[in-house]
């Protein structure tokens, strides 16, 4: 005589109820489980179609790119770690305690995957950026880039420039260093140099591109007197240690909009602290809390009209516990958040 298999006892459990099984669908899932790859596992939407079809006001960009990197590379696994990183709430009800909003309730946000970046061809991958970026803002949707490293936000800012013209950008840059080198090693294009690229090209005037956090040992004196002739602004760690972040944050953004009407706004994850954001590929000590990255982000969007961002110079192998990578999709999530409360 055979016997039947054993009694699975816990099927006996007070808890357990018919059809568990297909209780949730696969979006009610936590951010970990059934996750197909989008940010906050957001509808993908790659294609013009698929873009005209979303109607979306905010649309995430991955530019996993890091060839110009001058320290240590890794940043373009950076769209692929901020996109997984933890996220304890379900998406349709995230509820933001800073903003007292729900952002999606507000929002339509998609995810419009990467721009089709190879590894070893550096100018097409910028050209391939810029074009991603263009085509995502010409759809519609804010374009939020992540990053790679800080060279992508010349083709990306170029982009935006290019879908707003005539009218003018102003740029916040957030970032322990200015990135305004003439060239690096003979490369023009390099993470060094895309604020350089993008004022002498005429995308954005120097009045206008405003940098917040700037600290340590470069660039040289002689970058600094070539921004100062044109007309560039920054305001120093020193000066946020001194000043206070909101005060340095609310005389950036005048400056930003003194001509401009919209903002660019650019999230170079070393302007925090290196104890705070370890992963990335040139860390410099001394830098903003992540709290007060965070409410800057806020304080500008909830201001501003943004008509583009990036977040840039995630390197995931440096990362200890996902502390950068989270700081990273936390500052996307603000600037969404802020999008959804102004819409009150
Ligand atoms: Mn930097």
């Amino acid at each position: 005589m055979t016997e039947g298999p054993p009694d699975f006892r816990i099927d006996h459990s007070e808890l357990a109820h018919d059809g568990e099984f297909d209780e949730f669908a696969p979006e009610d899932l936590p951010y970990y489980s059934d996750w197909h790859g989008s940010f906050e596992k957001l509808p993908w939407a790659f294609t013009d179609e698929a873009l005209a079809e979303a109607d979306a006001d905010v649309a995430i960009v991955g530019a996993p790119f890091d060839e110009g990197v001058s320290s240590r590379p890794g940043a373009r696994f950076g769209p692929r770690a901020i996109r997984m990183a933890p996220t304890a709430w379900g998406t349709a009800d995230a509820w933001s305690i800073q903003l007292q909003d729900e952002p999606y309730a507000k929002l339509t946000v998609v995810d419009a995957g990467d721009a089709p970046i190879v590894p070893t061809r550096f100018a097409r991958a910028l050209r391939v950026i810029h074009e991603k970026v263009y085509r995502v803002a010409r759809a519609g949707p804010i374009p939020i880039v992540l990053g790679g490293d800080h060279s992508i936000t010349y083709p990306s800012v170029a982009a935006v420039a290019r879908h707003v013209w005539p009218r003018k950008v102003g740029v916040v840059h957030f970032d322990a260093h200015a990135d305004t080198g003439a060239e690096q090693w003979g490369n023009l294009y390099a993470h060094g140099e895309p604020m350089r690229r993008l004022i002498e090209e005429g995308w954005i005037e120097g009045r206008n591109f405003i940098q917040v956090g700037l600290r340590g040992y470069w660039p040289d004196r002689a970058t600094f007197d070539w921004m100062r002739a044109k007309g560039m602004r920054w305001h120093a760690m020193t000066e946020i240690e001194e000043r206070g972040s909101e005060a340095v944050i609310a005389d950036a953004i005048v400056e930003a909009l003194d001509g401009p009407e919209v903002i660019y706004l650019s999230v170079d994850i070393d302007v925090v602290d290196p104890g705070m954001a370890p992963a990335t590929g040139t860390p410099e000590s001394g830098g903003m809390l992540a709290r007060e990255l965070l409410r800057a982000v806020r304080q500008i969007v909830s201001q501003c009209e943004l008509v583009g961002m990036d977040v840039v110079e995630v390197a995931p192998p440096y990362d200890h516990a996902e502390i950068t990578a989270i700081l990273a999709h936390r500052t996307v999530m603000e600037a969404i958040s802020a999008l959804a409360a102004k819409r009150r």
